[in-house]
């Protein structure tokens, strides 16, 4: 505790300290000093085209090599590698079967209960295969699409690479949604396949998947689903259907430990994954193959800076991006060791990614700033699981990703758990994006708590204004990318029109990558700062989450006639959900209010899932509108801070409500 407050002080003084690499880890680093970096950058800027060629020939097996790089006549529907072929399955595990790393161990699969088990790239690669081949079995094909609602295990990856190898395109849908979220993304996708488990294992409970699976199929619309492939995680009680479920051991079972990779174009699509955009449903962002194996290979090397003794561990889940390229695709491209964690930062304790880096001997740590922030609270409330208790010995990189890590909590990793010695990476990306984009190189950057620094070489990102004109260093904007890259989104799924309008707007010129946040650059380094979404997107925890999903789901309760959902800011959370409703009867207050706002929490994560759960519901007779009934909300965000409106009010037609919607249920 006395710590912690002795520290805080510091870190107002230490904003601008800048941390250099530190000489050792400069010295054997992929990019070393800053030569290094403004060399490759400047190799793009010169040759483009013959940057990215060089590095995709450098860094992926092609079974038919390319001789296109960039194709621009259909912008922005951008091809790379056109006509080369390859496969990503063979990439990840047949080359480290080749290149002599069949014996070493692929992943570390931690169980929650702390039941610890391996597998080689030679086992890995048989149990894909015959994955694979079991798939294969059920005539799913090249080009079909299979969802994968699974949790954190050996046999999600698998899953994951069984359908790269076959060609199939997974998209992978989060534990943590609801039946109705899976159902939605079941349908957009038109997949023929789910593959799931019985239940889930977190934080000591088991929580249910199948029973959820078979929600989702029960709505209806699924009609394009044939199999339902079972893992057997827990061995609790589930139903089964006949004829369209099947147990997973039983149908690997017998299958070859071979299966031929089916050679796919570069531009074929190896996933969808559905992410929160600001209006409507979940966008199905679509990658490619090629590009985007070669970026998470490459950043592999560039951001992590890996080395064959690493033991490298991404907390994240396999549901999100960070759970593809950092663990499903992108150590297995590189031969890395990994761990594959099942648990939750806080079971048993809150000590526990700490005592699993000194079980495992992990070497770099990449987590999110609201774990990092929620364990300095843990830590703070008991000295048993501070990081000092536990040998960090081992770490030598640690990373941050899905939220901006504000300067404290950055301070308080570095000094706690990278014990003032290990560089942080503060990667910013996005699901669209496909990999780092702006982010410091542990062997390079001088790192600024707080800022991602500079964009990876090769990446045009920039900062403009509302016209797109570039806007002067000190000075906020838009952050966009001006050049197309390897790994970036193809399409949306079903949906091109809204690719093009989402990403490429007509007010930018219809060329820049738009990508939804605000950012600024450092007077005198260009360093890069987020300051966070400029749409209505919020980021709860690292979670992407549009406000329209959440009104919509709170506007399909029975009892609700409108609603507006804002982010507020949250020292844990980063952005909490605050909710202002109205409902069809009068407002409620007191206990009432109270029953109804816990009701409708409920409904909520029926509808979406347990983490659209808006923290705060306020109640009101109607929602401040402008005379044309347009929702202020600017204001509500300035309610939901707490703070008294100071702002302009006069095109608001009912000054009164604001007074209501001070109060939470
Ligand atoms: C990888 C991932 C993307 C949004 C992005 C931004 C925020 C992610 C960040 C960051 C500041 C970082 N974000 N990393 N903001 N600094 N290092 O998180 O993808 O779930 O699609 O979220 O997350 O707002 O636009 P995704």
């Amino acid at each position: 505790m006395a710590e912690n407050e002795s520290n805080q002080e510091e870190f107002t003084l230490q904003e601008n300290r800048v941390f250099p690499p530190p000489a050792e880890f400069a010295a054997k680093a992929a990019i070393s000093g800053m030569e290094a970096y403004e060399k490759l950058c400047a190799e793009a800027a010169t040759d483009y085209e013959g940057f990215w060629a060089r590095l995709a020939r450098e860094n992926i097996d092609w079974h038919k090599p390319f001789t296109s790089t960039l194709d621009e006549s259909n912008a922005p529907f951008y091809k790379w590698f056109g006509d080369g072929q390859l496969n990503a399955s063979y990439n990840c595990l047949d080359r480290n079967l080749a290149n002599g790393n069949a014996d070493k161990t692929a992943i570390i699969f931690e169980a929650d209960d702390g039941a610890a088990t391996r597998v080689t790239y030679r086992e890995l690669h048989a149990r894909v295969c015959k994955f694979a081949n079991a798939l294969k079995s059920r005539g799913i094909q090249k080009g079909d699409r299979v969802i994968i609602y699974m949790s954190m295990s050996i046999e999600g990856v698998t899953a994951m690479q069984a359908c790269a190898r076959i060609g199939a395109t997974h998209s992978v849908v989060f534990g943590g949604f609801s039946a109705k979220s899976l159902q939605e993304r079941i349908i957009d996708a038109g997949a023929v396949a789910v593959i799931t488990a019985d239940e889930q294992q977190r934080g000591g409970k088991s929580l249910p998947l199948k029973a959820i699976v078979d929600e989702a199929l029960a709505m209806g619309g699924c009609d394009t689903i044939r199999d339902v492939i079972v893992y057997k995680r827990t061995g609790g009680n589930i139903a089964f259907q006949e004829g369209r479920d099947i147990w997973l051991h039983e149908l690997v079972d017998g299958q070859s430990a071979e299966c031929e990779p089916e050679w796919v174009d570069a531009e074929h699509p190896l996933f969808i994954l559905y992410t929160s955009g600001s209006t409507g449903t979940p966008k199905g962002v679509q990658h490619s193959t090629g590009g985007f194996l070669l970026w998470a290979a490459l950043t592999m090397k560039w951001t992590f800076d890996i080395k064959p003794d690493d033991v490298y561990w991404c907390t994240a889940d396999i549901g999100w991006v960070t759970g593809h390229t950092y663990i499903a695709y992108g150590p297995t491209a590189v031969g890395a060791t990994q761990i594959v964690f099942e648990g939750v930062p806080t079971y048993p304790h809150a000590g526990r990614f700490w005592e699993t880096i000194a079980k495992h001997k992990v070497s770099i740590f990449y987590t999110a700033p609201t774990a990092i922030r929620s364990l300095i609270k843990a830590s703070d409330v008991d000295e048993k699981v501070h990081p000092k208790n536990f040998d960090l010995s081992s770490l030598r990189l640690l990373g941050s990703v899905g939220e901006p890590i504000n300067p404290e909590a950055w301070m308080w990793y570095y000094k706690n758990v990278g014990q003032a010695r290990c560089p942080i990476v503060d990667t910013f990306w996005q699901t669209e994006t496909g990999g780092h984009m702006i982010t410091p190189l542990p062997g390079a950057t001088p790192l600024v708590p707080g800022s991602c620094t500079l964009p990876l070489p090769g990446i045009m990102a920039a900062i403009v204004d509302e016209a797109g004109a570039d806007v002067a260093n000190g000075q906020g904007g838009i952050l966009v990318v001006k050049r197309p890259w390897p790994s970036m989104i193809r399409t949306i799924w079903n949906n091109p029109d809204r690719f093009r309008t989402s990403y490429f707007p007509e007010e930018l010129g219809g060329k820049y990558y738009l990508a939804g946040d605000g950012a600024v650059r450092n007077k005198d380094t260009g360093y890069f700062t987020i300051t966070g979404r400029i749409d209505d997107v919020l980021n709860v925890s690292g979670h992407r989450m549009g406000t329209m999903e959440i009104e919509s789901a709170l506007v399909a309760h029975p009892m609700v006639a409108e609603a507006a959902v804002v982010g507020k800011p949250d020292e844990t959370t980063g952005e909490a959900i605050c909710a202002f409703v109205v409902l069809k009867q009068a407002r409620p207050s007191g206990e009432d209010a109270k029953k109804l706002a816990a009701e409708l929490r409920t409904w909520v994560a029926k509808e979406i899932g347990p983490i659209a759960k808006p923290k705060e519901i306020r109640f009101g007779d109607n929602l401040p509108k402008t005379r044309s009934g347009k929702i202020m909300r600017r204001l509500l965000r300035v309610l939901a801070k707490g703070e008294n409106i100071t702002q302009d009010v006069s095109t608001l037609e009912n000054p009164a409500i604001l007074e209501q919607l001070k109060e939470t249920a």
